[in-house]
């Protein structure tokens, strides 16, 4: 017979049998024996029509607090249960804190041509020079008018460009910074302006992208001795002193007169093999006299003042200072050959 005393018995042994349950396993049938479809609270409610009209509200009302009651119970025992089980778990798995740690073999490292960059200009600043850069979006006038390189000479053929519009171009050269640092600074200057260059361009040891170095003083009385003074002494202290050098006329429209220089062969040692053709040297930059002309563009007196510059690639002297025959393996990436520089 349905009472208040059968529901509140059924509600202690309940209450007992939870208190007492460590597995997920009991609780489902624990969670089934008193809440499920078949279970205890479900009979109470079945029993309800056999009581009084007047007390089946109240023992109806009572069934349900205690069902409510005990699903509360029961979510908070399975919370209970599984942080048990996890406490357990950690407990168990023992960590041996004097294993040394994961060593990682691959660590990043600076790139082999910014780190040629770093050596080059490094070099350059022990000799005096100092940093400048300019923008790779250039204008038509820095890159070729003001050097010397009207349009339709014949000279733009030397390097093809690649044109944004009319007037702005990517550069195809660090020339362009001669005449910007020269336009906002007076002489004396000696100064390096290393950067990204743009031609189009592609083939083993061409890239349309690819790095350049500038370099030129300007001061009362420079002569083509200090360049090759400056230059000789650059090259020497990158390839090793025992390196020959020589000097070839040349032709650029931004110098006069112009050279273009070339060291031993840095695998044969000037006996002649496949990487010099057979010659013995190998061309590693352009330089000259900067051309009165440009003086004029900036506003020096060429009657006072005269100045060298040079041009060098970088790529050009990475792949001579470690032997590397196509310039695309710079730019691809592979872990294996960069680990090797
Ligand atoms: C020039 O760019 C001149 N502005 C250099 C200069 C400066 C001369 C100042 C006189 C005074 P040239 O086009 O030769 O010169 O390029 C210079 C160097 O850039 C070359 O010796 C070569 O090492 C490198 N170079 C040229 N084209 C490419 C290319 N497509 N990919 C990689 N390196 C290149």
């Amino acid at each position: 017979m349905l009472s208040w005393e059968v529901i509140e018995e059924i509600k202690k042994t309940a209450l007992n049998e939870l208190e007492n349950i460590t597995s997920e396993r009991d609780w489902v049938e624990l969670k089934a024996k008193y809440l499920g479809k078949k279970g205890k609270l479900q009979d109470l409610l079945k029993m309800l029509p056999t009581v009084s009209q007047e007390e089946r509200k109240s023992l109806g009302s009572q069934v349900n607090e205690v069902k409510d009651l005990l699903e509360n119970l029961f979510s908070d025992k399975l919370q209970e249960i599984k942080l048990s089980l996890k406490k357990q778990k950690i407990f168990e798995k023992k960590v041996d804190i004097t294993l040394p740690s994961k060593r990682y073999s691959r660590t990043g490292r600076v790139h082999p041509l910014n780190r040629v960059t770093s050596e080059i200009l490094d070099i350059f600043s022990s000799l005096g020079f100092e940093v400048e850069e300019g923008p790779e979006i250039e204008e038509d006038y820095y890159n070729f008018e003001a050097l010397n390189i009207p349009k339709e000479h014949p000279a733009r053929d030397m390097q093809d460009t690649f044109y944004i519009d009319e007037s702005r171009l990517l550069r195809t050269h660090t020339s362009p910074v001669q005449i910007r640092v020269m336009e906002k600074r007076q002489p004396p200057l000696m100064v390096v302006c290393p950067g990204k260059v743009y031609r189009r361009d592609s083939d083993v040891t061409h890239s349309p992208m690819f790095h350049q170095i500038e370099g030129f003083m300007v001061d009362k009385e420079v002569s083509f001795s200090h360049l090759k003074g400056v230059l000789t002494e650059f090259l020497q202290a990158f390839f090793g002193k025992e390196k020959n050098v020589r000097f070839r006329p040349s032709y650029f429209p931004f110098t006069e007169p112009s050279a273009e220089v070339d060291i031993e062969c840095v695998v044969c040692e000037g006996k002649g093999c496949r990487v010099c053709k057979g010659s013995g040297w190998l061309e590693v930059l352009g330089c000259g006299m900067i051309h009165p002309y440009l003086f004029s563009v900036v506003g020096y007196d060429k009657s006072v003042y005269s100045g060298f510059a040079f041009g060098l690639g970088v790529e050009r002297l990475t792949m001579l200072k470690y032997a590397i025959d196509d310039i695309r393996l710079f730019y691809e990436g592979n872990v294996s050959f960069l680990e090797q520089l």
